[in-house]
């Protein structure tokens, strides 16, 4: 706990065209809104609006999520190579497509995804055609190569992920686990184990040394967070999060972050908001 680490560098994605629902984009503003201090502490990343093929159902504004990813990509590139760790905060989770393969042009990398999805659909398994749902498997090198080609061949090899907290799996996504052999560990899972002995298992899967921890605010139980885009029934406690990240950080080398689809527009009585500031405080460390 006394080691030094490298401080942080929190970057915020207003994003929200890997979802296809509004909200997430005035997240950035949001956040500011409500703690005015981070606005000198935050860099703000301007997503980037390209043309889009309006009729392609398949993969929603593809272009506009692969301009503005490969622009997250290099700062994310940047910042760790200046020594620096990133902590991004957004928009939707399509960012993490950006920020994880930034991190991966440098080194090795495991990652945790903490999701109430899976993500891990496919152009062609997908039931939304929205492309937040498909980041982790374009990460592994599957699915539209507009967004495979981002990370240049450094894909994610499936045994350096663990998906944590999932319970709403889609049907092509259970195929893909299948195939793949990608770790999950579901929510009933953690349920039944416990938190404790989950994270345990967590450790016993993921031997490396860095670790990304991708956080999607719908994994937190939206009775105690509701301001997300994509809300699923169940999840973890607001301190059962928090007993994660520490857990983790003692753990791991935990040398980037996202924290992940904060949606205002649903974030009834600002609890969602208040869980990202309590996750920043406690990455202070
Ligand atoms: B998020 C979904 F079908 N699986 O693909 C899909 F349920 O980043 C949801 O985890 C994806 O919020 C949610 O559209 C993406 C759906
Ligand atoms: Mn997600
Ligand atoms: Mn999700
Ligand atoms: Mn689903």
């Amino acid at each position: 706990i006394n080691v030094e680490r490298v401080p942080n560098f929190l970057m915020g994605v207003p994003f929200n065209l890997g979802a296809a629902y509004t909200g997430t984009e005035y997240a950035v503003d949001y956040l500011f809104g409500e703690y005015p201090e981070l606005k000198n502490q935050m860099e703000v990343i301007s997503p980037i609006h390209e043309e889009e093929d309006l009729l392609n159902t398949r993969t929603k504004f593809i272009n506009s999520v692969a301009a503005t990813t490969q622009a997250v990509a290099e700062r994310v590139r940047e910042v760790v190579e200046d020594g620096y760790r990133p902590i991004v905060v957004g928009g939707d989770h399509s960012i993490a497509l950006g920020s994880i393969s930034g991190v991966l042009s440098s080194k090795r990398t495991g990652v945790i995804w903490i999701d109430a999805h899976g993500d891990m659909n496919t152009p062609e398994t997908s039931p939304s055609g929205n492309t937040h749902g498909m980041v982790l498997s374009a990460l592994m090198g599957y699915g539209d190569s507009r967004l495979t080609t981002l990370n240049e061949g450094n894909f994610l090899d499936p045994k350096d992920v663990v998906v944590f907290g999932a319970r709403d799996l889609d049907p092509g996504e259970l195929k893909f686990i299948a195939e793949t052999g990608v770790n999950v560990i579901t929510w009933d899972e953690v349920s039944n184990l416990g938190l404790e002995a989950a994270l345990e298992r967590v450790k016993e899967l993921l031997k490396v040394e860095n670790l990304h921890i991708s956080f999607d605010l719908d994994s937190v139980d939206p009775e105690e967070a509701p301001g997300v885009s994509v809300p699923v029934k169940g999840g973890f406690k607001r301190e059962e999060v928090l007993e994660i990240f520490s857990t983790l950080e003692a753990a791991y080398e935990v040398t980037s972050v996202d924290i992940v689809e904060l949606n205002p527009l649903a974030d009834r009585e600002g609890k969602s908001v208040e869980v990202v500031k309590a996750l920043l405080h406690l990455l202070e460390g």
